[in-house]
């Protein structure tokens, strides 16, 4: 007997970009969906571990009626809060994107209902990067999801948020708020 989860989830692979004309687009492709815990490990236990992808590559798991795109109606109101990792630095990042996983699907990084809309993992040349996607910039609700973020992730560093306007309109990253 399966465990259903409080919604569906999609799971998304960036491909690296080998030749400039790709886009974002061609590079970014829904994997699977899922409703359960058994088929979560299930698709977990059977694709590459975080630490395994290449540069240039991302995963997303996203609630599945919202792309993870800036773009989304659900997204675009709201942010990320950022993680990254230097590659030197000893940390079992696969670990930390199935403990930030089991934390989303489970519905304990949030107050609100749906504030958190998914979770991305993002391998580039110097870092591990994990970001935790926002449906507002709403402060209560995101010092909560702040909080809950940086539990999951076991760490005590401060932790940026940046409004996905700011990323994308205005090209600086400037954080709209540390936590
Ligand atoms: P990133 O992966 O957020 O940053 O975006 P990083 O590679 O510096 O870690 C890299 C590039 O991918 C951006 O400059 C955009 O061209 C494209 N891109 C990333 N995101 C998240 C989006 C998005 O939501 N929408 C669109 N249209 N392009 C995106």
């Amino acid at each position: 007997e399966k465990h259903p989860l409080n919604c569906r989830w999609t799971l998304w692979y960036t491909k690296p970009q080998v030749d400039e004309n790709e886009t974002w687009n061609d590079l970014l492709k829904p994997v699977i969906t899922f409703s359960s815990v058994e088929e979560f490990w299930g698709i977990f236990n059977s694709i590459p571990q975080p630490s395994e992808l290449p540069h240039k590559s991302d995963y997303h798991l996203f609630r599945e009626d919202i792309r993870p795109e800036w773009e989304d109606v659900k997204n675009a109101q709201g942010g990320k809060f950022n993680k990254s990792y230097n590659h030197k630095r000893d940390v079992d990042i696969n670990k930390v994107w199935l403990n930030i996983c089991l934390a989303l699907i489970g519905e304990v990084l949030q107050d609100n209902e749906d504030e958190v809309n998914g979770v991305v993992y993002s391998n580039r040349k110097h870092v591990y990067k994990i970001a935790l996607w926002t449906k507002s910039t709403d402060k209560k609700n995101l010092f909560t999801v702040g909080e809950k973020f940086k539990e999951v992730i076991d760490t005590d560093d401060l932790i940026e948020f940046y409004s996905h306007s700011d990323a994308y309109q205005k090209n600086i990253m400037k954080p709209l708020m540390m936590i």
